[in-house]
Formats: structure tokens, C-alpha cells, sequence
């Protein structure tokens, strides 16, 4: 039987990563497509061989041909600058807005019909670029942060309280940066609120650690920033979507009202399924967990709208 085809835009560290854990899910046959000759074909041909002896019947391809987007049923954004030490995530919006809108586009004419996740950052503005400029429904573009920071933070409390990860629950909403949101009742360690277990100190050290969770790569790297663990979360949305799980997970979407939002995409639960998301999840929000949405949504909006003004600047300059 055919596999689905899953293009992955951006060949560096993230997209190589997410590709390699695909290919040993045998879940999809992969493109992957970069700007620079040689490295999504070399990756590409790697990536085979490891098929090879990993013993999975999946097709690799890499290229820098944006034709090869065509078929693709799901299509990552993993092109455009990381950030180096020092660097704030919004420093990035500029030129990456600059790489992912024209991809964008290009989406748009060669694979009308894909889901997008954008990994690209700064998360949030990135997905409601996406959205704008391929013009598609919400339903079928996503931004993976909230998986990755929820991942974060459950590590953390695993490591604290010395039990495996899989005994752990925890949910991030909000932006993906300074101003993302842990929801404290969503944190339970063997069914147990965390509360129970853990003095408030402790559980606000890990929530900051979780917020600074990045950084602290980064700091670490110097040169690139995380990719093992972005991977993971985005093969974790790919395999709800391909397998039609239902399964809730933290993604940004565009809200049209949910959480008293609009206009603004922002990490929320949202149920995947085959064509995308199936819904938005409102769950309940303790009022200072709300009050932090919303100023978080403030600050991505702040980031829209500075888009929008350098878009508006370049257009009176070719004009
Ligand atoms: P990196 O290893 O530098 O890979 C980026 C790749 O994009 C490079 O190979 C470039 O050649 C390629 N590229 C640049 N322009 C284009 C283009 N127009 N078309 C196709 N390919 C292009 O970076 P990375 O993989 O570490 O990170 C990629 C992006 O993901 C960055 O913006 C990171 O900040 C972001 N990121 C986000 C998260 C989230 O949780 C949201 C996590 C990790 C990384």
C-alpha cells in the first residue's frame, strides 16, 4: 500500500531530526527541500540507508526543487534562522517572515490541499502568517510549540520527583517564548495533583526552567538551538493526524473566539485527526491562567502587527 507523502521544508537540524523519526514510524514516504545544493539530497541519501538497515520500506527523497511539494499530504516548515546565544525569538521575525511567507505561497499552488505544521520561529506570528498567505482553513495549519513545551516541563517534574515520564501529565498553552502558559491543575504525577507533592517554590522553579527551556539550550549549543526534542513533538502531531487518533494535544491555531480570542494564532488544546484539527478544547483556566493568555496574545498580536507595517513599508517601496 502507498504511503502518504510528508515534505519537510528546511533540511537542517529540526527537519533532518523529525525526518529520521518518521522514517523509523514507517508512517510516511519523505521530501525533503532546502535552498542550499546538495544538503536536503545528501540528508536525503543518509536517510535511506538508515531505512535500509532499520529494515523500513519508505521512500527518501531530497532536493531543492519546490515542485516536489506536489502529493504531499502533510508539509513541515522547519526553514529559516535558529537562534544564537543572546537572541530573543521575536529577533528572528524579520528575516524569517522574509523565508516562510514566499513557502508559503508556494504551499499554497503546489499542495492546496495539505496540513502545515510550522516549527519555524517566532512560533506563533510564523502560524498566522501561514495561515494568511496559503489562505487555508485553520483546521489545516498548526504551529508545534505547546507539545514541546509540555514535554519540557513533564521532563523536569519526572527528574524532581524521580518517576518515569509516562506517570506524568502537564499542559503549556500560550505563546511560545517568555510569556507561555503552564496550567497548574493540568499537572498531575501518578494522578495526583502536583500540588500535592510539590511546594509552590518548586513548582514555579519548573515552570520558569520550562519558560526558559530554550534558552537554556541554546546557551548550552552556541551554535544551533534544540532539535531532538522539537522533533519528537512534531512526529508526535504527524502520528495523531496520519493515525487519526483524535488524541488532544497543544498546538497554536487561529482562535476565533475560543478563550475570548480572536484574530490570533496561540497554543491551545486542539483534537487532531486525519484532515487536521477537528476542534479547539476550551478547557477550564484558573482566572490568572486566563489573565496570562491573554497577555500573551497581546504580545503576538504586537508581533502581527509589526509584520504587517514592514510588509505595508516594503510594498510603498516597490510601488
Ligand atoms: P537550521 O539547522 O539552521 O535549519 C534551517 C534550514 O532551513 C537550513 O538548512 C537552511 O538552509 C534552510 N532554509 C533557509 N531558507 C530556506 C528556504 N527559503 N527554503 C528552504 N529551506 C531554507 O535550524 P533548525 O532546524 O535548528 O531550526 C529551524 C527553525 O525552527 C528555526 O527558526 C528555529 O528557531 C525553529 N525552532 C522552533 C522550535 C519550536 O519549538 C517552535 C524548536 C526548535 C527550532
Amino acid at each position: 500500500m502507498a504511503l502518504p507523502k510528508v515534505a519537510i521544508v528546511g533540511a537542517g537540524q529540526v527537519g533532518a531530526t523529525v525526518a529520521h523519526l518518521l522514517l523509523l514510524e514507517e508512517l510516511a514516504d519523505l521530501v525533503l527541500i532546502d535552498v542550499v545544493d546538495g544538503l536536503a539530497a545528501g540528508k536525503a541519501l543518509d536517510l535511506l540507508q538508515a531505512a535500509a538497515i532499520e529494515n523500513r520500506a519508505v521512500r527518501v527523497e531530497g532536493t531543492t526543487d519546490f515542485g516536489k511539494l506536489a502529493g504531499s499530504q502533510l508539509i513541515v516548515i522547519t526553514a529559516g534562522l535558529a537562534r544564537k546565544p543572546g537572541m530573543s525569538r521575536d529577533d528572528l521575525l524579520a528575516a524569517n517572515a522574509g523565508i516562510v511567507g514566499p513557502i508559503a505561497q508556494r504551499i499554497a499552488q503546489e499542495a492546496p490541499e495539505a496540513i502545515v505544521i510550522v516549527v519555524t520561529n517566532p512560533l506563533d506570528v510564523m502560524t498566522y502568517l501561514v495561515l494568511k498567505q496559503t489562505g487555508f482553513p485553520r483546521q489545516r495549519v498548526l504551529g508545534m510549540a505547546g507539545v514541546l513545551d509540555s514535554g519540557r516541563l513533564r521532563a523536569f517534574l519526572a527528574a524532581e520527583l524521580n518517576v518515569p515520564p509516562a506517570n506524568v501529565s502537564a499542559m503549556v498553552l500560550g505563546s511560545h517564548g517568555d510569556m507561555m502558559v503552564p496550567v497548574a491543575s493540568s499537572v498531575t504525577v501518578d494522578g495526583k495533583p502536583a500540588g500535592a507533592l510539590l511546594k509552590p517554590e518548586v513548582l514555579n522553579r519548573l515552570f520558569d526552567r520550562t519558560r526558559n527551556g530554550g534558552a537554556e539550550i541554546v546557551g548550552l549549543l552556541k551554535q544551533s538551538s534544540a532539535y531532538y526534542a522539537p522533533g519528537s513533538s512534531v512526529v508526535q502531531m504527524i502520528k495523531a493526524m496520519l493515525r487519526d487518533t483524535h488524541q488532544v494535544l497543544p498546538c497554536a491555531v487561529l482562535l476565533e473566539g475560543e478563550y475570548g480570542l480572536r484574530d490570533v494564532c496561540i497554543g491551545v488544546p486542539v483534537e487532531l485527526a486525519r484532515k487536521g484539527m477537528v476542534r479547539v478544547v476550551e478547557q477550564r483556566l484558573a482566572p490568572d491562567e486566563h489573565k496570562a493568555l491573554v497577555s500573551a496574545a497581546g504580545q503576538i498580536s504586537d508581533g502581527i502587527k509589526q509584520l504587517q507595517s514592514a510588509h505595508q513599508r516594503l510594498a510603498k517601496q516597490v510601488s
